[in-house]
């Protein structure tokens, strides 16, 4: 579904290059995109058509890379109907009373190996290119460990004043009291710095779980007895919201994750309180996993 809003995107991006002649085709669909834009809000939506807005340069990519296939796969759709309609046209029992028996073309046969070959190359160069930028983590300026647990998360910031909380869902009503989006808020959210380098690694307790950020472009296993990493560099503050990506069991639809993205001063001054609240758990009861 979200390849035809990418498409509808990359068409408004044609039509402002074709100039004065397609001015009010244009105006009519940029009302319409204006009609179903994407709110600042970072969640999913009503009638949502795309992926969720990028807020960090993985995510970025992700859409970028997106992007380029969906041009990819639709010049071959296109191409692929071209000549079907051709050939039952030109090639119809009507227009052939005697069927050709020819078989074999050396040339055609070594052109359509060749340029599916080309294509796949060309596909192959930036998604490896992502890949690498996804896998490597730059230095972090941030750690938190994440560990998933029969059903919900449990956070640990590391370091000599380490702390660690739980953080598990919201009823309904506390949802609609703190005005946050159903099955999404948690009672206690993870709090980042704005544009400084978050490196999460995450752990299972019991099952595996999975660490999911759709607007920053990250999912990672949660795995009992290993620690995986991954990292997010958030472009905008705000709060973001995720859910455990990989069926742990019963409710594994009722452990979402939220990030609130905050300033530096903001950040500071929720890691001095938090130190405080969070004084009286153990971290040692957490710790499943040595890395
Ligand atoms: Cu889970």
């Amino acid at each position: 579904m979200f390849l035809w809003k990418t498409g509808f995107l990359g068409m408004t991006g044609f039509l402002r290059k074709t100039g004065a002649r397609n001015l009010a085709l244009a105006a009519l669909v940029g009302l319409l995109q204006a009609a179903i834009a994407l709110p600042a809000a970072a969640l999913p939506f009503d009638y949502e058509i795309a992926m969720q807005p990028a807020a960090s340069p993985v995510m970025t990519q992700i859409e970028d890379f997106h992007r380029l296939l969906f041009w990819i796969i639709l010049a071959v759709c296109l191409f692929v109907l071209a000549l079907l309609v051709w050939i039952v046209i030109r090639y119809r029992a009507g227009a052939n009373p005697v069927p050709s028996k020819v078989h074999h073309n050396t040339i055609l046969e070594v052109v359509w190996t060749i340029i599916p070959v080309i294509i796949l190359v060309i596909i192959a160069v930036p998604s490896f290119r992502l890949l690498y930028f996804e896998a490597d983590i730059p230095k972090p300026d941030v750690t938190i460990k994440a560990i998933g647990k029969q059903w919900y998360w449990s956070y640990e910031y590391p370091g000599a004043k380490g702390f660690t909380f739980d953080s598990l869902i919201l009823s309904d009503a506390d949802d609609a009291k703190e005005g946050k989006p159903r099955l999404l808020g948690v009672d206690n959210p993870i709090y980042v710095p704005v544009n400084k380098v978050i490196e999460i690694q995450t752990t299972g307790a019991d099952v595996i779980h999975s660490w999911a950020l759709p607007q920053m472009g990250v999912k990672m296993d949660a795995v009992p007895g290993r620690v995986n990493q991954t990292w997010f560099k958030a472009t905008r503050t705000g709060v973001y919201y995720g859910q455990c990506s990989e069926l742990c069991g019963a409710k594994h639809a009722f452990m979402p994750i939220e990030v609130h993205v905050v300033s530096d001063a903001d950040y500071a001054a929720w890691l001095a309180q938090a130190r405080e609240k969070f004084a009286s758990l153990d971290p040692v009861s957490t710790r499943v996993a040595a890395k």
